[in-house]
């Protein structure tokens, strides 16, 4: 009886608790509103933003009880776009989405403890967006966060509830405060379906719920539209017919959408449909579009991830097909520009069209979603991924010409700058699967702002403000060193356990998860396959884009054209992606190629143990919830990163026929076993 009545209380107590302390479930991001400290806030003007900002400030309050901030709009020459200044008690800028920006920085700077001393903060680009992989039957091609967050919740995908309004609204906020001032709606491997009536009411509903926090919609249009959705015979872009079409499409759309952002566009490229089905050139269909788009001010970004079944190295033909077209396109087109030439693999050299094109603007396009770098299983922060390629120095204009300088204005002055994430968001409670990768989506916003940003300070910020203590009013000082480290070493783990030295596109077909160095099919085209990229044998690995070799060297300016070109010179992360090396290649360390390879992935794998190991220690730190999720899905990623080591080490033995060195662990799997393994549609 004593032990009922025992068990009973215990029971009891432990509901009480659950009740009081709500389970965290993430989806307040790094906007976590802790604050009952009274703030006043006054402005010179009346908005909707005005009203959004102070209503934040209200909100999220850290600073000192009853101090007084006003918002003011400012003439400032020094403060551009929607940039703003602050200031001991006031936040001015010229626009008032610009104080809304200043509020959210005021915050910011408040979760760090930064002083509100004088500071001016402007946009490095003026069109910073999302692309949504989103189909419109709700998946999400290469989304690991749940369906999407736009289409196809209800029997037609048309319908809307006011928890998709709720949604839409939380996510136009998460986005404001770090910055994101676009969205592209719908997969650029676009379904002509978006551009009929009832699509694009359904789009008008989207862009009411983003408007308020400042951010425009834009959508991808499928090229052969007027076929497929029109009456027309062909969408030839030289077509008198076509051009009205789409003319006819924009005046409808803008009548919709008075502020509407303009088409995303993948033309010729993976089967997509364009202007060459014609006999037509990438110049004359995106003029096409944009001359239907300018009157209404709207742009066309215009992917260049184009690449041809050919004989041809297939990281030299974006180049190829698009640099002979510079100076070419209409005003209103942007060329996007994926961040290296192939496709958004772990490392990769930035993309030789950054610093190619004089006289056509061009905005870099990364990928938050975790296609190539453990999806949503893995902790993986890209913001020093990206900081790499932006700060890539291309010689343009001689030394000092990086990747950010030749895309946000400051090489050559264009109407407008843009840049583009792929991203990570879908119906999952915490949005992106991992709540390390909300990480991802922060620190883009957060460097399309500012492309200067560290990504240190950036992981910082996140930290402080994903796991900011309620009662204590601040995040654990050895919780935010300890994460702050693990987030700053996951990337070039994620490299040395997949794909290091410059090795690229090993992956198992079809998930890009798991590994397949084996994969080749003589059914396909050979740049599908991994031995494609890899080519092993028995003298060694790489592949080689020296001038004796594909010359893709050749594509970048003096003096990178020579230093990839020399073996010795190449910068060794970039190694096999240059150059086919020998076995016994003696590498900077004095180790030979295939040594220092075996001692990469064993290092990858034991970067990843030691997370856990970190991880582990910080229990208690942090709410439960959000602690075990991460502590499980490293376990995950430990188990992965071992079979990534011992797939590819296995593998590439049979070509270098030599020892796994002895002072590093053996692998724990057989060859065989893994190649069924990764072959397995449950294996990613
Ligand atoms: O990375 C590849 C992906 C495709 C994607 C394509 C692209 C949307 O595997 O899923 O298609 O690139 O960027 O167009």
């Amino acid at each position: 009886m004593a032990n009922i009545k025992r068990i009973i209380i215990v029971a009891l107590l432990m509901l009480s608790q659950a009740t009081i302390s709500k389970a965290e479930d993430g989806h307040a991001l790094w906007l976590r509103n802790h604050s009952a400290v009274n703030v006043n806030i006054s402005s010179t003007t009346r908005s909707a933003f005005v009203d959004l900002a102070t209503d934040e400030l209200k909100k999220g309050w850290l600073g000192k009880e009853n101090m007084s901030i006003k918002l003011n709009l400012s003439k400032n020459p020094a403060i551009k776009g929607d940039g703003f200044q602050l200031e001991e008690s006031a936040i001015n800028a010229r626009t008032e989405l610009g104080l809304l920006y200043g509020a959210y920085e005021l915050l910011r700077r408040q979760y760090l403890n930064l002083p509100q001393r004088n500071f001016i903060s402007n946009p490095a680009y003026s069109r910073r967006i999302l692309n949504h992989w989103d189909n419109l039957d709700g998946t999400i091609e290469r989304g690991y966060a749940g369906s999407s967050i736009f289409w196809g919740n209800a029997a037609n995908g048309l319908d809307i509830t006011n928890q998709d309004r709720e949604k839409w609204k939380a996510y136009a906020r998460a986005n404001a405060s770090v910055g994101i001032n676009g969205a592209v709606l719908n997969n650029v491997n676009a379904s002509a379906k978006i551009l009929t009536r009832a699509y694009l009411e359904k789009v008008k509903a989207i862009a009411e719920s983003l408007r308020p926090y400042g951010i425009k919609t834009y959508l991808s249009v499928n090229f052969s539209s007027p076929v497929l959705i029109g009456k027309l015979k062909k969408a030839d872009p030289l077509d008198p017919q076509v051009k009205q079409w789409w003319k006819d499409k924009a005046a409808e759309i803008y009548k919709l959408i008075p502020d509407f952002g303009g088409f995303l566009v993948k033309a010729n490229s993976e089967g997509q449909p364009g202007p060459q089905d014609y006999g037509r050139t990438h110049v004359d269909g995106a003029n096409m579009l944009a001359d239907a788009l300018a009157p209404f001010d709207g742009i066309v970004m215009w992917r260049a991830f184009v690449y041809n079944p050919s004989p041809e190295d297939r990281t030299k033909q974006a180049y190829k097909e698009f640099l002979p077209l510079d100076g070419a396109f209409k005003k209103n087109v942007i060329l996007q520009v994926k961040n290296g030439p192939l496709d958004f693999q772990p490392r990769e050299p930035f993309s030789p069209l950054f610093g190619a094109m004089s006289k056509t603007p061009v905005m870099p396009e990364f990928q938050i979603t975790q296609e190539y770098l453990g999806a949503s299983k893995q902790l993986v922060f890209l913001s020093t991924l990206w900081e790499e390629c932006l700060n890539s120095d291309t010689y343009k204009n001689g030394k000092g010409s990086t990747v950010a300088a030749c895309t946000d204005g400051s090489l050559s002055k264009t109407d407008f700058t843009a840049i583009a994430g792929v991203a990570n968001i879908g119906n999952d409670v915490n949005w992106t699967g991992h709540t390390f990768a909300q990480a991802n989506w922060y620190a883009f916003g957060r460097l399309a702002w500012n492309n200067k940003l560290e990504s240190k300070t950036i992981a910082e910020e996140w930290i402080k403000q994903t796991f900011l203590d309620d009662k204590e009013k601040k995040t654990d000082a050895n919780f935010v060193k300890t994460t702050q480290e693990i987030m700053l070493e996951s990337r070039e783990a994620a490299v040395d356990y997949m794909m290091p030295l410059g090795l690229h596109h090993i992956f198992a077909e079809g998930h890009h998860y798991g590994p397949a160095p084996w994969f080749s099919n003589d059914k396909i085209r050979a740049d599908w396959t991994s031995v494609y990229y890899h080519k092993a044998d028995t003298v060694g690995i790489g592949f080689d884009r020296s001038r004796g070799g594909s010359d893709a060297v050749d594509q970048y300016h003096e003096p990178l054209s020579s230093t990839f070109n020399n073996l010795s010179s190449c910068p060794e992360m970039y190694l096999l992606w240059f150059h086919h090396v020998p076995w016994s290649y003696r590498l900077k360390n004095g180790k030979d190629l295939w040594t220092e390879l075996c001692i990469r992935y064993d290092h990858g794998v034991q970067k990843v143990r030691s997370f856990q190991k970190d991880w582990d220690k910080m229990k208690g730190s942090i709410d439960s919830e959000r602690f075990a999720e991460v502590q499980s899905k490293l376990r995950t990623q430990s188990r992965d990163a071992q079979i990534w080591k011992d797939a590819c080490l296995l593998y590439f033995q049979q070509f270098s026929r030599r020892e796994i060195p002895f002072e590093i662990e053996r692998p724990v799997h057989d060859l065989q076993s893994l190649k069924e393994l990764t072959k397995s549609k449950d294996y990613n």
